[in-house]
């Protein structure tokens, strides 16, 4: 729990933001709830229709089954490209794209990305994709991929979007899963120091095992000699400059789907999240423009991977949908060196900058002198999701980064809920480091018990969503049965979210991780979170990971990992500072039973740390670590297997 005082909006950012008094939030809030068809009605009424949805929603969470806007029909890629050039806008930026060496850049103004995408969707249209179709793309962050996006969405077929550094085994079991027809893909990439990542190798690997994919449309990005093979291989530039440029826009339903995108479950095979149509766009639209306060001509940039829900919602689709000009990066924080987030801050004179709590990391780690280097003044919002911000992160993003400018909107949500569910709203809500703080419009979350029960007040347990919204997910592809067991069988009636989380005073969510995550010592509930936080601010300490391991006496004793800062060496004292700090923060109870110093966290190439892993070590269970394959490096586990305590 944070100990400093909430931070209130700077009153000349509230001044210009779209919602900015406590009564305009709690009016609308409040209709939002009470009244959610006229809401949602209002809401959807700012994008396009092609014929208005005869009722607003239906949804029964006991059987899965949700819809929105029923009957209602309307095109993503006409809201997000037609509707802004049909009205006169068509000369603005839609899309900067920075590459991953610093002298290479473009943009496209709207019209531009309009001609770019229906030339695409007339290539997929001629190499056999028809509406419902699956088409997988496995890409680095280039334009073409957000091109491909919108193509798929404007002819209806369905996209799969596989993150460009899985492996060859990965994008094939999600091309098998949901029988794509066309890979679309890039010769090889760049990314960082590594200047020829195998894609096409890949995607051949891949495909060679996958009896549905009929065709692989690849860019052109490094000039890499590839294998094309007769009869399947097309090369995207030869089809478009073949293709027509015009592409009418299919009527789609707002039930039908839009995409899939897999993501991992606690046990088993990746799940296929599906999305659709109409409540997705209606959703991520409208929080894009209050979480982020966007304002025409704002320079926006969102710095994670398309290749996960974030960048779907947040650099595609919502910000696309309200004419934005949204920021693409192909490259890593620290490439070439670790001041280039703050030198492309300065060179596009970044607005709104959103990002994750393990990059804050990661560049903090390196000290002030790279943000210092650079003119950060153009930044008015900055935003962090993925995992919960520890107060020293916040605290220097705050200050070093936003210069104490910038409100920082802490957004909670997941692959599942489709768009930001828990944030503050920037001109509004006073924030608490480490706080999500409080749900967006329509979003009725609840803290409830083991048994189920719904907790009042403030209280501590298992997070869940009460009522349905427009853009949670409608399916696991393939698998219904498995969307209703995972998500609305251990609470019936409710989202059940798999997160922990506390509910202050206030009314503020504390998200406290994963609930296989949450630890009980000695009957104490403790979240490995709020471990974590506490040995975090312990001097010297850059990133820990806490988990359970079976304790004789306590039924679980607390196991921590921990990661010095670079040039701190970790010794006797370390450790008693560390059990101090946690005493003082949280209790003589949470404090450490074992401390592993190590040079590296295990995680997934999306900056996650796998505890699964951290688990099986601090149990003793090295011989049953499982499948390590989604590691961004591997290796860090045999170091961590030969020093376990
Ligand atoms: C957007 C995204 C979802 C899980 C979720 C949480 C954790 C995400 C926050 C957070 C604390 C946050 N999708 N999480 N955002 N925890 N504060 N602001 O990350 O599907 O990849 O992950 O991430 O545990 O359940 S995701």
């Amino acid at each position: 729990m944070s100990s400093v005082a909430p931070f209130k909006p700077a009153a000349n950012f509230a001044k210009k933001a779209h919602i900015n008094t406590q009564a305009e939030y709690q009016k609308l809030y409040e209709s939002s709830i009470n009244e959610p068809e006229n809401f949602w009605a209002e809401m959807a009424e700012e994008l396009h229709w092609f014929k208005k949805w005869d009722k607003v929603v239906e949804y029964d969470f006991r059987k899965g089954e949700i819809k929105w806007f029923i009957g209602g029909k309307l095109n993503v890629s006409y809201n997000c490209l037609d509707r802004h050039v049909l009205a006169g806008n068509g000369n603005k930026t839609a899309l900067l794209w920075e590459g991953n060496d610093p002298a290479e850049s473009k943009s496209y103004s709207y019209s531009e990305l309009l001609s770019e995408v229906q030339k695409c969707a007339n290539v997929l249209k001629s190499n056999g994709i028809k509406k419902g179709d699956r088409v997988c793309i496995y890409m680095q962050m280039i334009p073409e991929l957000a091109i491909a996006m919108l193509a798929c969405t404007r002819i209806g077929a369905v996209h799969s979007i596989v993150f460009g550094a899985f492996s060859s085994d990965s994008l094939r079991d999600r091309i098998n899963d949901s029988a794509c027809k066309m890979l679309i893909t890039q010769d090889s990439g760049v990314r960082g120091v590594k200047q020829d990542i195998p894609m096409k190798v890949n995607a051949d690997t891949a495909a060679a095992e996958c009896p549905s994919i009929e065709k692989i449309l690849t860019v052109r990005r490094t000039g890499l000699e590839v294998n094309m093979k007769s009869g399947r291989d097309i090369y995207w530039h030869e089809e478009m400059d073949a293709a027509d440029a015009e592409c009418p826009v299919e009527e789609m339903d707002a039930e039908d789907p839009l995409y899939i995108l897999y993501t991992s479950g606690s046990t088993g095979k990746p799940k296929g999240v599906l999305h659709t149509t109409g409540g997705y766009l209606v959703y991520t639209s409208l929080t894009h423009k209050y979480v982020f306060d966007y304002h025409e001509g704002d320079i926006y940039w969102c710095t994670a991977d398309i290749g996960w829900v974030t960048g779907h919602s947040y650099i595609v689709y919502g910000p696309l949908a309200n004419r934005a000009i949204t920021m693409m990066y192909e490259g890593v924080p620290n490439y070439p060196d670790y001041g280039r987030f703050w030198k492309i801050v300065e060179k596009h004179k970044v607005n709104i900058l959103y990002t994750a709590p393990t990059a804050i990391r990661a560049l903090m780690k390196e000290g002030t002198s790279w943000p210092e280097k650079y003119d950060l003044s153009s930044l008015q919002l900055l935003g962090t999701v993925g995992e919960p911000i520890k107060e020293a992160d916040w605290t220097w993003y705050n200050e070093v980064i936003g210069k104490k400018r910038c409100p920082i909107v802490d957004t909670w949500w997941q692959t599942e809920t489709g768009g930001i569910l828990i944030t503050p709203l920037p001109g509004v809500t006073a924030t608490k480091p480490g706080s999500a703080t409080i749900p967006f419009f329509g979003v009725l979350p609840v803290i409830l018990d083991e048994q189920g029960n719904e907790l009042e007040g403030a209280a501590q347990g298992y997070l869940a969503i009460k009522a349905a919204w427009p853009s949670l997910m409608r399916t696991v592809y393939g698998d219904h049965d498995r969307f209703i067991q995972t998500y609305f069988a251990r609470f019936p009636g409710y989202y059940f979210t798999g997160d922990g989380a506390r509910r202050d005073e206030d009314g503020y969510y504390w998200i406290t991780g994963r609930v296989d995550d949450v630890l009980n010592i000695s009957g104490h509930r403790i979240g490995t979170a709020e471990v974590e936080g506490a040995i975090g601010r312990t001097d010297g300490v850059a990133e820990a990971a806490v988990v359970g391991f079976p304790h004789d006496i306590k039924g679980q004793g607390i196991y921590a990992f921990v990661t010095m800062m670079t040039g701190v060496d970790a010794d006797d004292t370390t450790i008693t500072a560390i059990e101090n700090t946690v005493r003082k923060l949280i209790g003589p109870h949470a404090k450490p039973d074992k401390i592993q110093f190590t040079p590296a966290l295990p995680k997934t190439r999306s900056g996650k740390i796998m505890r699964r892993i951290l688990r099986k070590i601090a149990e003793g269970n090295v011989d049953q670590l499982g499948d390590i394959s989604t590691l961004a490096d591997p290796g860090v586990v045999t170091n961590l297997v030969d020093q376990r305590q």
